[in-house]
């Protein structure tokens, strides 16, 4: 484990040991000899959360106290991944734990193999949330999570046949030992029903009737500061009926069955996460989940405002920011206008400039199937009060326009929040928030200039960039303790906390000692995912093959296609000249496809036969090797990321908002082969071209492209017999017998006309990895150029991304909880 100087909560390895021991017989009423690897987690997991529970509870008195500004982020996704560890880590525990488990003779990587994942987010966006909160608290600031308790998370992944088949993933199956239920701050959540409106004394009076109300329950979280005293809370809504049996008259059968179909109902709301990644789906279950977070969410934070000051709520913006984390939780808007204004008394103008001072809104796509639009029917069906303040909003904003650009009916329609009877999200929360932020600099430079131009015309001061980030702690520290003590040995461990200080390596990058200690690792590294590789697949990976990996979601703009595609050329090649000269590769994939994106689901089961060909095919004397691991997940991307040679970050350029799995990659030394895309962009700018592959079309022309046409796929089908050769291949029964199981792909990309520029970008990216065999054969410069890119990768910690977020947005500063 990685050693940290510094205190912990544990004086010593006997004290941890004694109180293990302790823990486990009134936890679970087992000696050590007759406990599970679960009950050790349980015990584990149980001591540390008790441990956390004073700085907790001081963490919240002092917030409380003080009055300090916080900050909610609001996000429908947190993919947390495993806690146990990381936590650890933050305290400051994992040597004294790891030894004292090591002479009790348990061992320490087995029990945190027993943590399920919590994995309440379907990709990017999630684990950008989770790691946001991991930054907040680290660096002492007010700020907390706001999310639904899916009871089950993203599906897990089965390969049949090498197709994938989705499972559901209850998490929950056993009790999770980091949350902490709150039925004292419930509250309630109204769906349904109708408003009447009376005018009382000369005041408009809103009366919601006739609604169903469901009871939203809490579920708490610590996230834990790194070596400080902050705790702040993820708090994880649930949804449960607010009658009981009783209210049913359970004596009637009937009556009973009504019950319990009133009961299922309701808990459906907390029931699933929605497994789309940048794709809206418009279903009324999901307008639901979004409603019910945001106002449960809001109604809590209130709450516990208005319990700890008599304050006005006029103040809110001194005192809160609620950040939409992309347009899920854009409801935000007119929840906030609804409570301010029929709970609190205040009236419009005071509660939209209110609103208006205290959301701020992050923009993660800009792919127009993954806008969210509402069609007003269902809305104001299941949310009657909210949409006529929506329709406020958009009335009072319309005629803002039409007084500064009279007649303009097309810019009005264009930025209008309601429009063809559809309600537009990204509109709403445009609008409503002022800070509208993009995630990397060329995204916001796309919706500066392209596609929210309009409103960045209006709002000129609204827009900003804040480039993502990850936490190293989990990235580096963590899931690559060695890489990280060789760092600290080389520059000490100021890294830790100010990771730009990664940079001090640059010096090192030439350091003959230095690179072999780089390369040891990642042969170790390597070494250890081969065998994981082995117990999860059977197939047998060369440790000292390219580990060349792209783990992700599928999706067709994220061009696993154009990956494959150079496979299956190098295969052919191959098979031409078993004897050519290339260094072994081993190309690792990791995704899950959205249940419903068919092509992607054929993109899965395409680089599961070709590698079901190319492993089995003794003729190419195992220069290639195509691995698909099942079930990628947060906890697999700590074992896959440290020991990658090469990163595919090879999405269509102008597609990836920004990527955060890059930076991972860049931080554990891997080298990217990748599209100016993103922030792939700003590594690029990092790193200095001749320590990354860039290939491919640059944003520009892409977009030129989509303008004014020009790209026909079919020409180079045509021209280039390796693209031809792959192509039909697709067809010929080259990948088993069945000729018609990857027509699709086929048609996909010649009659749709490629519309990810796989075919056009095919010639650089074979190019590129041309480069990068000839590269990797320098092992000197190739860990020159590894080591450059670890000590550019500070700048990619989600510590300066939050930094920035908490002064140029937030403006929530430091508190040091005593
Ligand atoms: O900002 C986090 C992450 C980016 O790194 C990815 O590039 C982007 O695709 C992802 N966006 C989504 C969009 N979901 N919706 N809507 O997941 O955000």
């Amino acid at each position: 484990a990685l050693k940290i100087e510094g205190s912990n909560i544990f004086a010593d390895k006997q004290t941890f040991m004694k109180e293990f021991v302790q823990t486990l017989a009134t936890n679970s009423s087992k000696a050590l000899d007759e406990a599970s690897s679960i009950d050790f987690y349980n015990t584990l997991g149980t001591m540390i959360r008790s441990h956390v529970s004073k700085n907790w509870i001081s963490t919240n008195k002092q917030y409380n106290q003080s009055g300090e500004k916080q900050v909610y982020y609001f996000s429908m996704e947190f993919l947390m991944g495993r806690l146990l560890q990381s936590n650890m880590l933050n305290l400051n525990i994992l040597s004294v734990v790891n030894e004292g488990l090591e002479e009790l003779g348990i061992n320490f990587a087995s029990i945190s193999e027993e943590e399920h994942d919590a994995g309440l987010g379907n990709g990017g966006l999630g684990r950008l949330a989770a790691c946001f909160l991991d930054s907040i608290a680290s660096l002492q600031l007010p700020g907390h999570g706001c999310g639904i308790r899916y009871k089950y998370g993203l599906f897990e992944q089965k390969l049949i046949d090498g197709y994938q088949v989705e499972l559901p993933d209850y998490w929950l199956k056993e009790d999770y030992v980091w949350e902490v239920r709150r039925s004292d701050r419930s509250v309630n959540v109204r769906f349904g029903g109708y408003v009447e409106t009376k005018v009382v004394d000369g005041d408009i009076l809103f009366d919601h009737k006739n609604y169903e109300t469901v009871l939203a329950v809490p579920y708490d979280v610590p996230v834990v500061g790194f070596e400080n005293k902050t705790v702040n809370t993820l708090r994880l809504w649930s949804a449960e009926p607010s009658n009981s049996e009783q209210d049913f008259h359970s004596s009637n059968r009937e009556n009973y069955y009504k019950f319990l179909n009133y009961k299922r109902s309701i808990e459906s709301i907390s029931e699933f996460l929605y497994p789309d990644d940048s794709h809206f789906e418009g279903k009324k279950l999901r307008l639901k989940q979004q409603y019910f977070l945001v106002s449960a969410g809001l109604q809590s934070i209130l709450n516990s405002y208005k319990r700890r000051s008599n304050q006005s709520l006029q103040d809110l913006h001194d005192k809160a920011t609620f950040h939409i984390n992309d347009t899920h939780p854009a409801l935000i808007v007119p929840e906030l206008m609804r409570i301010l204004m029929d709970d609190e008394g205040f009236g419009w103008d005071e509660a939209w400039e209110i609103t208006t001072k205290t959301c701020a809104y992050t923009n993660h796509t800009t792919l127009v199937e993954a806008l969210e639009k509402w069609p007003v029917s269902l809305f104001q069906e299941l949310l009657p009060r909210i949409y006529m303040i929506v329709e406020e909003i958009n009335e009072r904003f319309c005629r803002e326009l039409w007084a500064k650009h009279p007649g303009e009916y097309d810019r009005i329609s264009d930025l209008a929040i309601i429009a063809h009877n559809q309600i537009r999200m990204a509109h709403l929360a445009i609008v409503g928030s002022f800070s509208v932020n993009g995630v990397a600099k060329l995204h916001t430079e796309i919706l500066k200039q392209r596609e929210m131009n309009n409103f960045y015309t209006v709002f000129p001061e609204k827009f900003n960039n804040k480039t993502n980030g990850i936490t190293h702690r989990r990235w580096l520290m963590n899931s690559n303790p060695k890489l990280s003590s060789y760092i600290t040995e080389a520059i000490g461990q100021r890294w830790i906390k100010q990771p730009r200080d990664l940079i001090g390596l640059v010096k090192y990058a030439k350091d003959a000692a230095f690179q072999e200690k780089i390369a040891k690792v990642k042969l170790d590294n390597k070494l250890i995912l081969a065998d994981y590789i082995k117990n999860k697949t059977g197939i047998i990976v060369d440790e000292h093959s390219i580990f060349d990996v792209q783990v992700k979601r599928l999706h067709a703009y994220k061009r696993q296609l154009l990956n494959v595609f150079h496979i299956m050329e190098l295969y052919n090649l191959l098979r031409e000249n078993p004897n050519i000269d290339m260094v072994p590769r081993t190309f690792i994939f990791g995704a899950k496809a959205a249940p419903s994106y068919t092509f992607a689901k054929k993109i899965i089961k395409l680089i599961n036969t070709v590698a079901n060909v190319v492993n089995n095919d003794p003729y190419i004397q195992g220069k290639l090797k195509v691995v698909f691991l099942e079930n990628y997940s947060v906890s697999m991307a700590e074992k896959i990321i440290p020991a990658a040679d090469v990163s595919e970050q090879i999405s269509t350029a102008s597609k990836e908002a920004s990527g955060t799995g890059n930076m991972k990659f860049m931080m554990n030394g891997a080298l990217t082969i990748g599209t100016l895309d993103g922030a792939n962009v700003e590594i690029h700018d990092m790193v200095g071209n001749e320590n990354i592959f860039i290939f491919g079309l640059t944003s520009e022309q892409v977009l030129n492209y989509y303008n004014y046409g020009g790209y026909v796929a079919r020409d180079i089908y045509n021209c280039d017999p390796r693209v031809r050769t792959v192509l039909d291949q697709l067809l010929d029964g080259f990948c088993g017998n069945d000729k018609v199981e990857f027509k699709d792909i086929y048609y996909q990309i010649l009659s749709n006309n490629d519309e990810y520029f796989v075919l056009k970008d095919f010639d650089s990216y074979v190019e590129a990895h041309q480069k990068v065999d000839l590269n990797y054969r320098d092992q000197k410069e190739w860990l020159k150029k590894s080591i450059i890119n670890i000590a550019h990768s500070g700048k990619f910690s989600s510590d300066r991304t939050i930094s920035e977020y908490a002064t140029e947005i937030w403006g929530i500063r430091p508190f040091l909880v005593e």
